[in-house]
């Protein structure tokens, strides 16, 4: 394929993640975007447990159940703008939904490292939470250019110049609100479009269910309907025009900018003009550079990273699922790869496109483009694939546990079975898995970066095995990196027990800090290395 039509299909792709503090309404935005891009026909179609809707990204019982995201979740669509001509090839969305809660924030993590921009969401009552400060960071951190959206504008909250001036303080992100809400916090009639000065006012649908219906008016009619919200509108659009607060391309894909719309995922307001905004924005697929230092552009030959691996998705196909980002050169179905970090050449024949937990065929596919691969059992997070010349993208790298549980299976003819469940998790990351010889296989010891993966790992033990575990909390609060010759003397140690990694890393965990430093002073050659958080 030329250049040229490579270049084509990358300008007409966007891949983004949707990020932020637990239940600003990751879930419920995501599919309100597959449903103005007609995806879906209803939201919130299907009903929960708890009175709770579930949500197309929110497939796993637990997530039904509990009405939050355990894991992340990619779904493609295509997507025309309003604005286009019959003539336009649609837009292609790669669109990942993220977990909020910080004890998954590696699984966020790792979808950072697979995408071209973010979109944040905050919550319009409680403003900057702490996960929205350090996902702020880390979209800093790795150059992702960052769209704002205040959601929940349907509910009583602060006002938009507060959350503006918040966002501006303490993340030193200027916010270049493309719309102003008409109708404060908890009345939310509609938007003053800042760039035509026309107003966009929503109509409600039952349940908000459906894609919201816009009526169109010039300043004159909106101010006679909406009178002072549409004043007050007017004059939050103006300051914000004096204080230099309008959208520029240039300072937004540089990080210093974010362009920001208010809506309400739960009502429809506000999801079509965050959609078309993604499209005209968010920047197209770009290249990205090797461990070795060189760039490789979206033109070059075929490559990609493998940001997640995901297994039970589906109980009537006990398959495993890696998920690649491309990153260049066309993908097609069926053709060899050799993956990197095993030189081995891997067929990529079951290869699908995803939405939540359905997927299809895919045949062809392009830099930006999340495509699933069926049963790719030697995949891992961080892995690169290519087709010559050769191409390896720098690791992911894993976060520093700092909580440790055995896992213990408690019916007693289950024993393979749990094996088996135990690799899957570790495979797919869920949790880490150390094991020793004083504990043995029959009970792993499990470290994560928060509590609520142990939750994952024994509900998903059930639900996709049936085998039931308890999880025994073990005394250990931190872990360092050491090597062979260290480590029989850090397991003579009182509150330090050393392990090996699935990934072959020998760890020694410890009671406590104080532990940790007493044994760093008594035994200063002991190889005791930081864990670094890949966030720092
Ligand atoms: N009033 C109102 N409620 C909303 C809106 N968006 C989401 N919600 C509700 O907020 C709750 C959380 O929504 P989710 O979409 O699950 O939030 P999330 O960010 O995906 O949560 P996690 O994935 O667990 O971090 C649900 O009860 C939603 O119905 C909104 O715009 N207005
Ligand atoms: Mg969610």
């Amino acid at each position: 394929m030329s250049s040229e039509a490579i270049n084509r299909e990358v300008k007409r792709r966007r891949t983004f993640a949707i990020i932020s503090h637990p239940d600003a309404g990751k879930s419920t935005m995501t599919e309100a975007l597959a449903l103005h891009a007609h995806m879906i026909s209803e939201a919130g179609a299907v009903h929960g447990k708890g009175g709770r809707r579930s949500t197309v990204s929110d497939w796993m019982e637990m997530e039904k159940a509990r009405g939050i995201s355990v894991t992340s979740t990619a779904l493609q669509f295509s997507y025309t703008p309003g604005t286009a001509d019959d003539s336009d090839a649609p837009f292609v969305i790669n669109l990942v939904d993220t977990p909020g809660h910080s004890d998954f924030s590696e699984d966020t993590y790792r979808v950072l490292t697979a995408v071209d921009a973010a979109v944040m969401l905050i919550d319009a009552a409680k403003g900057l939470e702490p996960q929205t400060l350090k996902l702020f960071q880390v979209c800093r951190h790795r150059g992702i250019p960052v769209i704002t959206v205040v959601n929940k504008w349907d509910r009583p909250g602060q006002t938009p110049l507060e959350l503006i001036d918040e966002i501006n303080e303490r993340i030193g992100l200027i916010p270049t609100p493309l719309y102003v809400p008409v109708g404060i916090a908890g009345d939310y009639r509609g938007l003053l479009d800042r760039r035509t000065g026309r107003y966009i006012h929503f109509e409600r649908t039952a349940g908000g269910a459906k894609i919201a219906p816009e009526i169109l008016m010039d300043a004159d009619e909106a101010a006679q309907r909406e009178g002072d919200a549409w004043t007050a509108a007017r004059e939050e659009s103006d300051l914000l025009a004096e204080l230099g607060q309008d959208h520029d391309q240039e300072m937004f894909l540089a990080g210093q900018t974010s362009p920001m719309i208010f809506t309400s995922a739960m009502l429809n307001f506000g999801v079509r003009q965050l959609l078309d905004a993604l499209v005209e924005f968010a920047p197209p697929p770009h290249g990205r550079t090797t461990v070795d230092g060189t760039d490789r552009e979206v033109t070059d030959p075929f490559s990609a990273v493998v940001f997640k691996v995901q297994a039970g998705m589906d109980s009537s196909h006990r398959d495993r699922l890696a998920y690649m980002r491309i990153v260049s050169g066309e993908f097609e179905r069926g053709m060899v790869v050799t993956h990197a970090q095993t030189g081995k050449p891997f067929a990529t024949k079951y290869a699908q496109a995803v939405f939540g937990r359905d997927r299809s065929t895919v045949d062809k596919a392009y830099p930006g483009d999340v495509v699933g691969l069926v049963n790719a059992i030697a995949l891992a997070p961080g892995d690169t694939l290519f087709i010559d010349p050769r191409a390896q993208f720098p690791p992911i790298g894993s976060f520093a546990p700092e909580h440790f549980s055995a896992l213990r299976v408690t019916t007693a003819d289950k024993y393979k079975q749990f094996r088996k469940a135990v690799d899957q998790m570790d495979a797919e990351g869920v949790v880490q898995v150390l094991r020793n010889d004083l504990r043995g296989d029959a009970s792993p010891v499990m470290a994560a970066v928060g509590p609520m993966q142990f939750e994952v790992v024994t509900a998903r033990m059930k639900a996709e095995f049936n085998v039931d575990t308890v999880v025994e909390p073990l005394g250990y609060a931190m872990a360092r990196r050491t090597d062979e010759s260290s480590a029989p003397e850090l397991d003579r140690q009182r509150g330090v027990e050393v392990f090996t990694r699935s990934d072959g890393a020998i760890l020694a965990l410890f009671s406590d800090k104080w532990r940790l430093q007493y044994i760093e002073r008594e035994h200063p050659d002991l190889l005791l290395e930081p864990l670094v958080a890949a966030a720092d």
